[in-house]
């Protein structure tokens, strides 16, 4: 599948598998996962992939705890100076009252 410029990720078609009209999304049979971090759950527990994901409290919430950096920090750090350097793409603030591109909000 193709997305930018084609937009074929906000088809009708694919908006059914995700309704953000974004990628990734897996299909696995009749199951359907939208988001990376949802699919590398998915894929960890069908795998019982136990020492990537683990079952313990303090196990799991340490990966957690990477995969809501990976989310906020890194996402809206890194790989939002990325779009805007390397793709001239405006990227929204994460305010959902704000509409000013991400690297002129003062939040
Ligand atoms: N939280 C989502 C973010 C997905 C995301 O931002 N996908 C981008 C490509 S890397 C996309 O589809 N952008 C198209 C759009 O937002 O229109 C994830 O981790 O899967």
């Amino acid at each position: 599948m193709s997305i930018w410029p084609n937009g074929a990720h906000k088809s009708p078609e694919f908006l059914k598998l995700n309704p953000l009209g974004q990628v990734p999304v897996l299909e696995d049979g009749d199951v359907v996962i939208a988001d990376s971090i949802a699919i590398m759950t998915y894929v960890a527990k069908k795998l019982g992939a136990t020492d990537w994901l683990p079952e313990d409290a303090e196990g799991a919430a340490k990966v957690q705890k990477w995969l809501s950096v990976a989310a906020g920090q890194i996402a809206y750090g890194v790989c939002a100076a990325r779009l805007i350097t390397v793709f001239q793409r405006a990227v929204q603030c994460r305010g959902s009252h704000c509409t000013r591109p991400f690297h002129s909000c003062p939040d």
